[in-house]
């Protein structure tokens, strides 16, 4: 096996986010906090206007382009060392992102919410991200349940992946992604993450998003702004089961942690 890997900077421009909450809600703050991922080595900056974490308030479409169109704007117009990725489910805010210089969408609805999102990400040439959601985010948690875990997830993203094709958008611009935590008990969590390597039947570059996620705080009890540790050892895992797009919001000592684990099976 040969790892390489790129890291996904969080940039959450919302009051309500998993753990910069109200932050970087000035523009020139969020750019600045981008601008210090990029230096640590993110190879992409995401940008979310709206938060997906479960039960979060819907943001309209004149909040959520007020929130990141400045964001995006600002970190290109600072010459930025990284692809600029936007966080959304709706058009317009892809859009706006894509005109601003974005240049790979993130739509963790993986195109389901917007008619047109797929033929606009083919028609500019963007990288996406698809990602397996069960339910919606507010009432995602609730009850998740699967016969199979893994299968349902692949076959989910097997689908989505060829909706993507048929868009237009090329494959080697598709990224895959099972989900974390978007309709997951902590056992289907696990469960993804031990048998990632199955997702590689796909042939698509493999995204993990754990970042500070609750259950990582569930088997360690620790809150939202200690669970650096946790998500190192379970970014470890995926790129040890395949993945090779790490969406965190500590990108320095994550980094430091791919590095070694890369280079370990590099040397095989
Ligand atoms: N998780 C969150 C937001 N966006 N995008 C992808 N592709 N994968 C994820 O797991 C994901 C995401 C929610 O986490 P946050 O509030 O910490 O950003």
């Amino acid at each position: 096996m040969c790892a390489a890997f790129r890291i996904m900077g969080i940039l959450n421009v919302t009051p309500d986010s998993f753990s910069d909450g109200g932050r970087y809600l000035d523009a020139q703050a969020a750019v600045e906090h981008g601008l210090a991922l990029a230096d640590q080595g993110a190879a992409i900056i995401d940008v979310g206007g709206e938060s997906t974490r479960p039960g979060a308030a819907a943001v309209d479409l004149d909040e959520e382009l007020r929130r990141v169109v400045p964001v995006v704007e600002g970190l290109l117009g600072a010459g930025v060392a990284a692809a600029i990725s936007i966080d959304t489910s709706k058009l317009g805010v892809a859009r706006a992102a894509l005109d601003a210089g974005a240049t790979f969408v993130n739509d963790v609805t993986a195109f389901r919410a917007a008619p047109g999102m797929a033929a606009l990400v083919a028609a500019r040439g963007a990288e996406c991200c698809l990602t397996h959601m069960q339910g919606e985010p507010r009432t995602m948690q609730d009850a998740p349940r699967y016969d199979d875990v893994l299968d349902e997830v692949r076959d989910f993203l097997a689908e989505r992946v060829a909706f993507a094709l048929a868009a237009g958008i090329e494959r080697e611009r598709i990224v895959v992604d099972p989900g974390f935590g978007f309709g997951k008990t902590m056992e289907h969590n696990l469960e993804l993450l031990d048998r990632l390597d199955e997702l590689a039947a796909l042939g698509q570059p493999i995204l993990i998003g754990t970042s500070r996620k609750s259950f990582l705080g569930t088997l360690t009890g620790r809150p939202e702004s200690d669970r650096l540790a946790a998500t190192i050892a379970t970014n470890v895992i995926a790129l040890l089961r395949g993945a090779s797009v790490f969406r965190v919001h500590d990108v320095s000592s994550v980094r430091d942690a791919l590095a070694v684990a890369a280079a370990t099976v590099n040397g095989r």
